[in-house]
């Protein structure tokens, strides 16, 4: 009895502390945010645990130092990145974890994500957590996305330790490949079927959680699944805002183009915090949030351990508020999906092409969804008709390209806006100078043709052989396996140097296009 009362004694005196460590120290080790905070309780399932920042921060060292033993960084396809999965996959092993390498084959280099889940729960309700475990060449990634990748991995731990009675599964991901444009999840997402789609009920990203000027961001902070990440920060008085900055930017995007309901938090990027941001928040007005974004200087030494804190215990209160002892589910909300199918188009000027557009309702009812695209430059006209479906409706985005548009390669957006989401496509259109480029003698592939057994094209580099009847099977996507055989196309050396190193970090996907042989 003793022991306990001083246990309480001591539990509620780091609970009175809270305020102080929170407010006025950037470099407390631990971020006492514990629920003997008062009567502020969660509304249902088993308390969450303390996440302290000084186990988190063990990992981040532990990145830091397979960056500096690997060339500086974690790069995807490097062996800094592989070391870091085989770090990240034995201390799930360790826990009890069920873990597993999924190669990406649709990544830039060879890399796999990683995916854990702790058996327990319906497995036909899935919360996934998830942060990109790949870094820019130019460092070693320690806010982005080491952070979140520790984060992630701590709270995976704490699951495991605690062992709590599981009502909803969790599974965790550390993904490849973020960084060239979202790759890893990407892939993952292209894997699933129907049923195991539908399965995974809420997705929350964790990417660049411990900014040193930090913003407490929320991804889609309004919607039903962001409301357990907000309820936190509600929690412990710090106000929250929609991620802008991040929007379309990492790893939810996947998840919230098929259709699955996203939500995160992220602490901020490059872009520049506010007068009001400042006066809210702390730190310096009109000053990157980071400001060793995608930088050499992104080491341990450029992180903030109170955003950490926050960002790791909001995680902890999502995944015992979903997913542990009596629980709420989380929430189903009306959603869909949005695809374009071919992903590129090849007209030379004067010509045209169409693109089809398709929805999914994914969960709850469907909805009104208009649609429009953007981003045609002049001498291109772009139109979808019809203008608006109703979810699980499909409609055709024409292109007519007129005769004076230079060759290039024009990205096209398509957006579905619903009532509740909005979702978006791409459509890379490439206007060839004069007939459709081809490579050899053999011309390029395009969306409209029909070709038969035998033909041959050549599309983004490859040769192909048509092995059966299609037109607008695209050589070389997943669903096009059965029409189109690689009929081993030209080795192309590109030497990286200089004139590219101009595109490290820029977080977008770009294509490299080479001409002639
Ligand atoms: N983490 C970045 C993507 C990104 C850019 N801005 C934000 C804001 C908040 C979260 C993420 C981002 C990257 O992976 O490069
Ligand atoms: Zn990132
Ligand atoms: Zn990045």
């Amino acid at each position: 009895m003793r022991h306990r009362r001083s246990l309480t004694a001591v539990v509620a005196a780091v609970a009175l502390a809270v305020p102080v460590i929170v407010a006025t120290s950037a470099s407390a080790t631990t971020v006492r945010t514990t629920r003997a905070a008062g009567p502020a309780a969660p509304a249902a399932g088993l308390a969450a645990p303390e996440i302290t920042v000084t186990d988190v921060k063990a990992h981040l060292s532990q990145f830091q130092s397979i960056a500096a033993g690997n060339g500086g960084n974690r790069y995807a396809g490097s062996s800094g990145y592989t070391a870091s999965v085989s770090y990240v996959e034995q201390k799930l092993r360790a826990a009890g974890y069920a873990v597993t390498r999924q190669p990406c084959t649709s990544c830039t280099a060879q890399s796999a994500n990683l995916i854990a889940e702790w058996p327990g729960g319906d497995a036909q309700q899935v919360l996934m957590l998830g942060a990109h475990l790949d870094s820019v060449r130019a460092g070693p990634g320690s806010n982005d996305n080491g952070s979140g990748s520790a984060g992630v991995l701590q709270v995976a731990l704490a699951l495991a330790q605690h062992n709590p009675t599981m009502t909803r599964r969790v599974r965790f991901a550390w993904w490849a490949d973020e960084e060239q444009g979202l790759r890893g999840s990407n892939y993952y997402i292209s894997r699933l079927s129907t049923a195991e789609r539908t399965s995974i009920k809420g997705y929350l990203n964790f990417d660049m959680i411990a900014s040193r000027n930090a913003g407490y961001f929320i991804n889609n902070i309004s919607t039903p699944l962001a409301a357990s990440l907000k309820s936190y920060y509600d929690r412990i008085g710090v106000a929250t805002e929609e991620n802008v900055e991040g929007v379309n930017r990492s790893d939810d995007a996947s998840f919230r183009n098929a259709g699955i309901a996203s939500s995160g938090v992220a602490a901020g990027a490059s872009a520049r915090k506010t007068a009001a941001q400042a006066q809210k928040w702390g730190g310096s007005a009109n000053a990157a949030y980071d400001p060793c974004y995608h930088s050499a200087c992104d080491t341990t030494a450029n992180i903030a351990d109170v955003p950490l804190g926050r960002a790791v215990n909001a995680m902890a209160t999502a995944v015992w508020s979903h997913a542990v002892g009596d629980s709420t589910p989380p929430p189903t909300e009306d959603s869909f999906s949005l695809s374009v199918s071919p992903f590129s188009a090849v007209v030379a000027p004067g010509g045209s092409a169409t693109v089809a557009v398709s929805t999914v309702t994914t969960s709850g009812t469907a909805q009104p969804v208009r649609l429009a695209v953007s981003g045609a430059p002049a001498g291109v006209s772009a139109a979808v008709s019809p203008s608006s479906v109703t979810s699980g409706g499909s409609a055709t985005l024409s292109v007519s390209v007129s005769a004076s548009v230079a060759a290039g390669t024009y990205p096209l957006t398509v957006t579905g806006t619903g009532a509740s989401a909005t979702r978006t496509a791409r459509v890379t259109l490439t206007v060839s100078t004069g007939p459709p480029a081809g490579c050899g003698g053999v011309s390029a592939w395009t969306a409209s043709q029909a070709y038969a057994p035998g033909d041959k094209v050549s599309h983004l580099g490859r040769l192909w052989n048509s092995t059966w009847y299609s037109t607008g099977a695209e050589p070389g996507v997943p669903g096009s396996w059965a029409v189109w055989s690689d009929a081993a196309g030209p080795t192309v050396t590109v030497t990286t140097g200089a004139a590219l190193a101009q595109y490290a970090g820029t977080n977008s996907p770009y294509t490299i296009l080479v001409s002639g042989r």
